[in-house]
């Protein structure tokens, strides 16, 4: 069973790209990094299935139902513990507060930064992020989609939440991939706190929080952020059957509320905007998995991912 995401929206906030809720408050200063607590309304509710059924939900009585689903929710954002049946990126999570002996290691928020930069610097040396702790249970995940959640869900989805504190870490998925036809891609993505794609050996993306982020000489992206800050990539002419090693990361350094997204384009591709002007560009998926999410689309052709 694909992983099962609830599109949450409350009458006082409007949602962003992609899957952040932003009050209609004014923007608070630093306490924006810190994680906001869902708001539930009811009425607004719904649940989305693979068939595209949408229904709602409202009552007291069905909040029992949502809290348990929107726990299985947050469980399944970052992947699952087993393969559902079909290929899969793997994900493994490292703490780099941390060394795999469990003593701690020097690195604290501001030298976060200085490791991600070092790593991609080094074309993703894993030599790198072995030197912290590396948890032995991967996951499996076929798109990468993360509503804003709580950060400690990431050790949760890896059955470390007792020895992983959910801040200062990194998830590494990998894979091998194929598009569902010959053409010019780029990924496009943002996360809270940082997100990297890399395709072929080459990093093609960096996005996420300014002050996480490498230096532009790590890379630079080549064209203007979207809306809401989702970055575009690097073009790249792929090929249908040819097998494309990617590897992507995402990772939080202070710990508060993560989210994190992959889109991609397809040159020459038109597609539709929402109500606020905005392409609507497909999730990159590995398997079919329809969302209601009028932030992104999920009716195109799964790209391929081999064993
Ligand atoms: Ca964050």
């Amino acid at each position: 069973m694909p992983p099962l995401v609830l599109f949450l929206r409350s009458p006082d906030s409007e949602t962003s790209e992609v899957g952040r809720v932003i009050p209609n408050a004014p923007p608070r200063k630093s306490p924006a990094r810190r994680c906001r607590p869902n708001r539930w309304s009811g009425s607004e509710v719904s649940t989305l299935r693979p068939s595209g059924l949408k229904f709602q939900l409202s009552g007291l009585i069905v909040a029992a139902l949502l809290t348990a689903t929107a726990a299985r929710a947050q469980d399944a954002a970052f992947g699952s513990a087993e393969k559902q049946g079909q290929s899969a990126l793997i994900g493994i999570l490292y703490d780099l507060k941390q060394t795999q002996q469990r003593e701690p290691t020097k690195e604290n928020e501001r030298t976060y930064r200085t490791v991600i930069a070092s790593f991609l610097q080094s074309n993703w040396d894993e030599d790198i992020l072995n030197r912290y702790f590396r948890v032995t249970r991967p996951v499996y995940t076929t798109q990468i989609f993360i509503p804003t959640i709580n950060a400690d869900q990431a050790p949760k989805a890896f059955g470390v939440s007792d020895v992983v504190k959910p801040r200062m870490w990194v998830v590494h998925y990998k894979g091998q991939v194929s598009p569902p036809v010959n053409g010019v891609y780029r990924f496009s993505g943002d996360a809270d706190d940082i997100i990297a794609v890399r395709v072929n050996g080459r990093t093609v993306l960096v996005a996420g929080q300014p002050d996480c982020q490498p230096p532009p000489s790590v890379w630079k992206a080549s064209d203007a952020d979207g809306p809401n800050r989702r970055r575009p990539g690097d073009w790249l002419s792929l090929k249908a059957g040819d097998i494309i090693d990617l590897d992507i990361i995402i990772g939080e350094r202070p710990g508060g509320s993560f989210y994190g997204v992959v889109l991609y384009e397809k040159k020459g591709e038109t597609y539709p905007v929402n109500e606020r002007g905005h392409a609507v560009l497909p999730l990159f998926q590995l398997a079919e998995h329809r969302m209601d999410n009028p932030l992104f689309r999920t009716d195109r052709p799964p790209w391929t991912c081999f064993d």
